[in-house]
This record gives C-alpha cells, sequence and structure tokens, in this order.
C-alpha cells in the first residue's frame, strides 16, 4: 500500500533538479497556495521530496529510538496500572514509527534505506531521547513536557501539504494527548504526595526543561531549512513560533503544580501576552545533534543490536512471503 512511489527510482537529486521547469514548479507553489493535498502519484520537485523523506524519516526515527528512555522503566513502573499505562505508550510509539515509515515509503525511498540511514549516523532523530532517564518522575516530565512540546510541533503537521504524511498526523496526535495527560498525571500525583516525592518531580523538571525547548530546533535565524518548508506548507509554524506557544501554556501548568521552572528570567510580559524566556545554551543543542550527548552513543547500540538480532524475523517474514507468492501463483 505504502511503495506506490517505488517505482520512481532516483536520478542524481542535482539531475532531476534541474530537469524541473520553471512552469512546474510554480503550478506546483500554485497547488500548495491553494491548499491543495500533494499525493504520493501527483508530479513534486525533488527538493520538496527529499525535504519530505528527510523530516519524515527523522520523526520516526525519533519515535522509535524515543521508546528506549521510557522502556528503561516498564520494569520498574511503581504500579501495575502505571505499567499497564506506560506499556501502551511505548507500543503507541511503535506504531507511530510505522506510520511514519510508511509515509516516508510513499515518497519512494524504503524503509530498510531509511533505517540504514539511521543506524549509519547520517540521519539525525531528535535530540531529547540522548538524556538518560535517572528517575520514575523522569516518566512524568517525559509525557508532560517532551510529549507536550511533541503535540505543539506536531498539530499543524496534520496540515502539512503532503496528504500521506498529514494524515499520519492525525492518529499520532491522538495519542499523544494522550501521553501528554498520563504524564502530568504522573507528575501532579508525586506533587500531591510527600516531600521527597514532590523533590523528584521538581528534579525532573530542572533536568528536562531545556531539553524540551530545544526539540522545536534552532532559532528561526539559525534554521536552514525552516523558510522552504514554510513557503511549502510541510511546516506551518517557525521553531521560535512553536518554542513560545509551549512556554506559554507549560509555565501555568508548572505553576498548578507547584513547580518552579529552572528559568531566572522567565517572567510574563504584559504587553505582549508572552513569557519572556532565558537564554537557551545553543553549544549544548549542537553537541547533541552531533552526536555528543549523555547517551547518543548508546541509543545507536541498542538499536543496532535490536536490528540485528531482529534479522531473523525479518528472513522469516520474506520466506513466508515467497511461499505464499508461490503457492497463489502455482
Ligand atoms: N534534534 O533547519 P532546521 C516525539 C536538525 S518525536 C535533532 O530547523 P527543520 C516523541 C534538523 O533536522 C520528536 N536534530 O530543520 C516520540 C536539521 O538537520 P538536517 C520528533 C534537530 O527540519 C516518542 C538541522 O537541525 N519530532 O515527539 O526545518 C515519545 C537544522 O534545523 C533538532 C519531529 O521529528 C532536534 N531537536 O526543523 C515522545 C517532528 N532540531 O536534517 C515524543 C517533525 C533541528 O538538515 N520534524 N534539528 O540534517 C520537524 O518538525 C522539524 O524537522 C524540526 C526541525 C522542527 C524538528
Amino acid at each position: 500500500m505504502y511503495t506506490q512511489g517505488l517505482d520512481q527510482k532516483e536520478q542524481s537529486s542535482d539531475k532531476r533538479d534541474a530537469l524541473e521547469s520553471a512552469a512546474d514548479l510554480e503550478a506546483f507553489q500554485k497547488r500548495i497556495d491553494a491548499e491543495q493535498k500533494i499525493e504520493a502519484k501527483d508530479w513534486m520537485p525533488a527538493a520538496y521530496r527529499r525535504t519530505l523523506v528527510r523530516q519524515i524519516s527523522q520523526h520516526a526515527h525519533s519515535e522509535i529510538i524515543g521508546m528506549q528512555p521510557e522502556g528503561n522503566w516498564l520494569t520498574r513502573a511503581p504500579t501495575l496500572k502505571r505499567k499497564a499505562i506506560l506499556l501502551a505508550k511505548v507500543q503507541d510509539e511503535a506504531g507511530h514509527g510505522l506510520y511514519l515509515y510508511g509515509a516516508g515509503e510513499t515518497l519512494g525511498t524504503s524503509r530498510d534505506e531509511m533505517i540504514a540511514d539511521l543506524l549509519s549516523g547520517k540521519a539525525k532523530y531528535s535530540s531529547i531521547f540522548n538524556y538518560p532517564t535517572l528517575t520514575w518522575a523522569d516518566m512524568g516530565a517525559i509525557g508532560w513536557l517532551v510529549d507536550g512540546a511533541a503535540i505543539m510541533n506536531q498539530i499543524p503537521l496534520c496540515r502539512c501539504s503532503y496528504g500521506p504524511y498529514a494524515r499520519a498526523m492525525v492518529r499520532i496526535c491522538k495519542e499523544e494527548s494522550f501521553h501528554q495527560r498520563q504524564g502530568f498525571d504522573i507528575m501532579r500525583e508525586l506533587c500531591r504526595g510527600t516531600d521527597e516525592q514532590k523533590a523528584m518531580a521538581q528534579d525532573a523538571l530542572n533536568r528536562w526543561w531545556w531539553p524540551s525547548i530545544m526539540m522545536f530546533g534552532p532559532s528561526d535565524k539559525d534554521s536552514k531549512h525552516s523558510a522552504q518548508s514554510m513557503a511549502w506548507k510541510i511546516k506551518r509554524f517557525s521553531n521560535d513560533e512553536l518554542r513560545q506557544k509551549f512556554i506559554d501554556v507549560t509555565v501555568p501548568q508548572a505553576d498548578f503544580l507547584g513547580l518552579r521552572v529552572p528559568d531566572d528570567d522567565l517572567a510574563f510580559d504584559d504587553e505582549t501576552g508572552h513569557y519572556r524566556f532565558g537564554a537557551i545554551d545553543w553549544s549544548e543543542l549542537n553537541d547533541v545533534i552531533a552526536g555528543n550527548g549523555p547517551c547518543n552513543k548508546q541509543r545507536i547500540a541498542k538499536r543496532r543490536k535490536a536490528h540485528d538480532d531482529g534479522a531473523w524475523v525479518r528472513e522469516a517474514a520474506i520466506a513466508y512471503g515467497e511461499k505464499h507468492a508461490t503457492k497463489a501463483a502455482a
């Protein structure tokens, strides 16, 4: 179902870009401006296709790698109910990865190719998943902040100009909304608990706040893809706009919990109606993206091992498929 784009096999990207006529590019932009969805079989500029493969595959990789920090707590969830909820959340993330790889495949890049790029280090995944999960409160902070940031970024993607990506995002956002609420619920319970539990919640907020703010990507002035992605209506808001929206909705939630956001410069600005916030340490984001975050090596090593350990399953599935195809042909 998702492989119809595979017949449009790659010429070198420069060759394909050069073959595109100004008239085709103009007609394409008109469709985008008219809010028409672009579908897998439609003509599209090679650069639009490349941008989508880059973003969708990196998004898929983030979901798959994102299972690790929370998977770490499945065996240590404090109650059976919390364990069942966390298990469902981690399984949802596997599902999100699969819908997204499916959406990526409609553009003519196979899942194997996308995964090979992740494992070789060529493709990125979200910086946020390179931080360790040290206490149970981190499960609360991830749900509340990381999924909260994810929703802020992903709701506009439901209106992305590329149909298969936009449609995949609808279900993903519904599930992310449950994830965010379960995280906030963990934080609320800890904040209403003993002093020790509240301190654990505060410590998790201290460690996850700035990395969550950085999830939105570099500042607009340093975002190399934003202008084109917004013109193509892949992105509907800039990185800084989404970051500000996230801060504006999240700070009152921290106040409600009785927690302190770890930013001395944070203040509500009556004139703009937004929170002003302190300077972001971009060197930290750049380091993590470059592979030097606290857990980058561990995350990729674990993903590589899981991929290698699963080789027999893929081989068995192919053999099973071939057996049935031969039977059906006979
Ligand atoms: N981490 O020009 P820019 C989830 C890269 S999943 C790492 O602004 P763009 C969840 C960027 O890729 C969360 N890399 O790029 C899962 C680019 O490098 P390349 C993931 C980052 O694409 C499980 C370069 O920096 N969400 O939420 O216009 C449990 C320049 O950036 C990051 C998505 O993937 C980063 N934080 O904007 C819980 C959503 N930021 O590709 C939660 C879809 C930037 O040129 N993606 N880079 O090598 C997007 O919306 C956009 O791709 C981004 C970046 C806003 C992330």
